[in-house]
């Protein structure tokens, strides 16, 4: 049979449980392996694929063993879509530093340490910027922080909102740069070029002969990393609040006969 539908699913809070509620022990939260397995059910009706705002070696490590994830979907877009598998096989990759060039590259880095220097919080850890392929991520925390740590930041940040104003401190700073911030995860957020949000996977998608694109996210409204894929014309969006809820969603695509409109 031609998969012909296409359902495709952001990864933290959509496809794994968000990990403010896993705070005791597991720093990357796996799927679980009930859903794990009504994915790849679903799979035998219509074509799965993946977004997340991740890289991908966290995405992999949440979704399976070693590269398991490759095999497991037929698309693996990590990053927002600027890194791009499909079949198992790497299609395509995106260098921020060579879009937006080295001098402002650097000034943001060096925007964001200034910035980060006066902020006082009760733990700081290491690797506050991550440059990835398509991205920066900027953690005032540090990216090592351990699960504990994480979840007291997270709780600070909801209260004193740190990640809300650096953002707006950015935006006012490189207004008119070409640049976009957004909130996927708890310590941290994403800034990339504008566009390099997770439509980017679209470009490759709406080529590949697919009737409908469904789409999967928990953070769907404005300043979320599934904002823009989620109201884009070539997706069918559907808000999920967890992983559960989105496999419930999907249920409809196990009968042969209903389809979701
Ligand atoms: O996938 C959502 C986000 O997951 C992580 O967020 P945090 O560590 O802040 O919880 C990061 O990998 C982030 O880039 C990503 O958008
Ligand atoms: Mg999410």
């Amino acid at each position: 049979m031609e998969r012909k539908i296409l359902c495709l699913f952001d990864v933290d809070g959509t496809l794994t449980a968000p990990r403010s509620v896993s705070c005791f022990i597991p720093i990357v939260t796996k799927i679980d392996p009930q859903l794990d397995q009504f994915f790849q059910t679903l799979r035998r009706k219509v074509k799965i694929g993946i977004v997340g705002g991740s890289d991908y070696s966290k995405i992999a490590e949440q979704l399976g063993e070693g590269d398991e994830v490759l095999h497991k979907f037929d698309y693996v877009f990590a990053e927002n879509g600027t890194v791009q598998y499909k079949d198992g096989k790497l299609l395509s990759k995106h260098a921020i530093q060579e879009h937006i060039g080295e001098e402002l590259l650097q000034d943001l880095i060096n925007f964001c340490l200034n910035y980060m220097g006066l902020i006082k919080l009760p733990k700081k850890r290491g690797t506050f910027i991550e440059l990835r392929n398509g991205m920066l991520n900027i953690c005032p925390i540090g990216r090592s922080c351990t699960t504990e740590e994480r979840m007291e930041f997270s709780e600070i940040d909801k209260r004193e909102k740190i990640r809300e104003k650096f953002v707006a401190a950015l935006k006012e700073e490189f207004a008119g740069k070409g640049l976009k911030f957004t909130r996927g995860g708890l310590i941290s957020f994403d800034v990339f070029p504008e566009g390099w949000d997770k439509r980017l996977c679209l470009d490759l998608l709406e080529r590949e002969g697919l009737e409908r694109i469904y789409f999967y996210g928990n953070e769907t409204s404005d300043g979320g990393n599934d904002y823009e894929i989620y109201n884009d014309p070539r997706t069918i969006g559907v808000a999920v609040c967890s992983p559960e809820d989105t496999a419930r969603q999907c249920r409809c695509f196990l009968s042969d006969s209903s389809h979701q409109s």
